[in-house]
């Protein structure tokens, strides 16, 4: 299609931007907020690159009204955010805190006034410290808590949220946290790591029925964040590596989500290099828990992977980043919008979910203010422009993609790269605090009002 004739959305397309608790709120300690994993591996020495912390990140906590306005301002139709659960359960379980749930009903309720669809995530990552301390994701009673503070917050904004997340991304949460050690808890051990894929994905089982209840005409759905691979040649041992590869990224989540149980390649794989002994953490009836039905399946892509018989599963970077030609984010991520497209059309062919959102795509790039005033940010409008058409071709092809979201509505909190590496539309100034939309923010304003890519 010509880059000139306009690229019509379907009619019902929801456009949306995303955030995090951790990444956005600050006001660590206020509230009645317990402390969290990430709070803890924050301000321990050495963690983060920059040495910072989410304790203040972008005050959002204080600043919600004006960053409600702001996407208003911006066309924003919906807004995906997490909940921190500690603001909730400051000991993961046991007593609600009364004012943290206000501050979410709050927010709920003014995102509704403003005409905004609230999209919420359970879990971005911010379990309490209380159940780390007593064994965190590796052990099964952390999947139990989850069931119950999932069940609580649906209880108080099921009547208003209608559409719910239960985890964002278990492959960074299980393998970042607990295999590399890059992310809180900051453990390095593929056994903990293992288990903590299984009761993640329990607790996401466990949850969904809650919600349905609690949430009447909800939509729920779990988010992956997904690295499409691809063998380097077609020799059979790099074509191996792929396999193993693609297991663990994606298969491993996918296959029991959509009741297909573990793969049975990994399984053996991971036996055979010693992580695991057997399953004996999965239990009689998980996978049958594990398989509920669910609405949507969100979607986060950023970049794919090209993997080689040389390629280790322990040095997930060397592989990852592959040095083609193409062009690399400030995040070393190649940028590949045919990666999306692959994706979507592969997850509803093989898959089949009922639909899928896009819950994630953007790009880092630190383009700031320029003399005017104004942030020419035209990498990050290309890298929406390039990934929205190669969406837009997946739809034209029959994948039930429902809607979009840019990650991240404003400059926030990168995990272990701290400020270093912006995602915004919206520019934040971290010494003021004050925001400003980028160009790309203006042109995804328009796209929004248009429901197309004109020109
Ligand atoms: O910032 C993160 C987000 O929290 C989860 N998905 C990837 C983003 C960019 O790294």
């Amino acid at each position: 299609m010509s880059q000139n004739q306009p690229i019509i959305f379907p009619k019902e397309f929801l456009w949306g931007v995303a955030t995090s608790s951790y990444q956005i709120e600050g006001a660590w300690q206020e509230g009645g907020k317990g402390e969290s994993i990430w709070d803890r591996f924050t301000h321990a020495p050495g963690t983060i690159e920059d040495n910072t912390t989410g304790d203040i990140a972008c005050d959002h906590y204080h600043r919600w009204q004006a960053d409600i306005a702001l996407m208003k301002s911006l066309n924003i139709q919906s807004y995906r955010f997490s909940i921190a659960w500690p603001r909730i359960l400051p000991q993961g379980r046991g007593q609600l805190n009364q004012a943290g749930m206000d501050f979410y009903s709050r927010l709920v309720d003014g995102l509704l006034e403003a005409g905004i669809t609230p999209f919420v995530t359970l879990y971005h990552w911010d379990l309490p410290q209380a159940l780390q301390d007593k064994g965190g994701w590796p052990i099964r009673s952390t999947a139990e808590a989850f069931a119950s503070y999932a069940d609580l917050v649906t209880r108080h904004l099921g009547d208003r949220v209608k559409n719910w997340i239960t985890h964002n991304e278990p492959w960074v949460i299980a393998f970042l946290g607990h295999q590399f050690g890059e992310h809180a808890p900051g453990i390095k051990d593929w056994n903990a790591a293992l288990r903590t894929t299984h009761h993640l994905l329990l607790s996401h089982g466990w949850a969904v029925p809650l919600i349905r209840v609690n949430s009447p005409g909800a939509e729920v759905g779990i988010t992956l964040n997904f690295t499409p691979t691809e063998p380097a040649t077609t020799d059979p041992n790099d074509f191996n590596v792929y396999r193993h590869f693609d297991g663990y990224f994606h298969r491993w989540f996918l296959d029991p989500l959509y009741g297909r149980r573990y793969p049975s390649d990994m399984i053996s794989d991971y036996i055979d290099r010693g992580y695991i002994d057997d399953m004996s953490f999965t239990l009689p009836g998980d996978m049958q828990t594990i398989a509920a039905r669910t609405d949507f399946l969100g979607v986060n892509y950023y970049t794919r992977a090209i993997v080689s018989a040389a390629s280790n599963p322990d040095k997930v970077d060397e592989v990852i980043y592959p040095g083609s030609d193409n062009e690399h984010t400030e995040m070393g991520w190649e940028v590949y919008p045919e990666g999306l497209y692959n994706l979507l059309n592969r997850l509803h062919f093989e898959y089949r979910p009922p639909k899928l959102y896009v819950t994630e795509n953007g790009a880092s790039y630190s383009d700031g203010p320029n003399g005017d005033g104004r942030i020419h940010d035209m990498r990050r409008l290309s890298y929406f422009n390039s990934h929205l058409r190669a969406a837009h071709r997946a739809i034209q092809n029959g994948v039930p993609l429902a809607g979009y979201f840019a990650w991240s509505l404003m400059d926030n909190f990168e995990w272990a790269k701290g400020y270093l590496q912006r995602f915004g539309l919206v520019w934040v100034d971290y010494d003021t605090l004050e925001r400003t939309p980028k160009d790309s923010a203006l042109w995804f304003k328009d796209v929004i009002k248009e429901n197309a890519i004109v020109g």
